[in-house]
């Protein structure tokens, strides 16, 4: 979009976001929560961009556990591992610290998130990708989740395996220092819109580690340490 728009800005860019998630609502999806992207340094500089981002999440986008990613309606999708909050209270900037963001948590998931991108190669400034919705394509919740209070987030790891091999690794720490710290920005940055994270909406809290791709025939595996695993097949 900055190509042909170099004056777009981050709020315009929110408002593209927004209006499109109008238009999603409007078409009949549902919206279930709001994730993070860029919130690792993996993910920044793989991006090249090192300020986060927040997004919508809608029903639409909800990957049942065993169904493979839905190349049909995909460019080139990219699959990361994420920590998935499920909120048990309404969480509303701005001021919200990690302990307060963490206290409004019902359960914490092992996460897949599909991203792909609108643009070629995932080349994209900020505003270009705040406007695309963060790269949304689909999600995978796994597991009955854990309550926070009983895992040490900062050290939960995740394994990244493709093709029965290791690639890559991570520990929650990855994510702001805390994936509780990504919630309070999540809420703190919404605030500015005023808007907050409800009651029974889920957090993707972004990638762990860098995506890697998801072509048809893949077999690709994040292993938790606390949290279990989530399969994804390339189809
Ligand atoms: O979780 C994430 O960091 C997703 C970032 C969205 C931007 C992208 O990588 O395409
Ligand atoms: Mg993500």
């Amino acid at each position: 979009m900055t190509d042909e728009w170099p004056e777009l800005d981050l709020r315009a860019a929110y408002e593209v976001q927004d209006e499109t998630l109008r238009r999603r609502l409007a078409r009949g999806e549902h919206l279930v929560g709001v994730k993070l992207g860029l919130t690792s340094r993996a993910k920044q500089q793989r991006m090249n961009i090192d300020s986060p981002l927040v997004a919508w999440l809608t029903d639409a986008m909800v990957l049942p556990a065993g169904e493979p990613v839905p190349q049909a309606r995909l460019i080139h999708p990219r699959v990361e591992p994420e920590l998935v909050f499920v909120m048990r209270e309404r969480l509303a900037g701005p001021g919200i610290t990690a302990a307060r963001a963490l206290a409004a948590v019902e359960r914490v998931h092992a996460g897949a998130e599909v991203i792909d991108s609108r643009y070629r190669d995932f080349r994209f400034t900020l505003p270009d990708v705040v406007a695309d919705n963060a790269s949304s394509a689909a999600f995978a919740v796994g597991g009955r989740g854990v309550r926070p209070e009983d895992l040490d987030l900062a050290l939960e790891a995740v394994l990244v395996e493709v093709d029965g091999r290791v690639v890559d690794s991570a520990t929650g720490a990855a994510v702001q220092g805390h994936p509780g710290e990504a919630l309070a920005l999540a809420a703190n940055d919404l605030a500015r819109r005023g808007l907050a994270i409800e009651a029974g909406q889920l957090v993707l809290t972004g990638g762990m580690t860098d995506a890697v791709a998801a072509p048809p025939g893949a077999r690709i595996a994040f292993h938790f340490s606390n949290l279990g695993s989530i399969h994804l097949s390339g189809g």
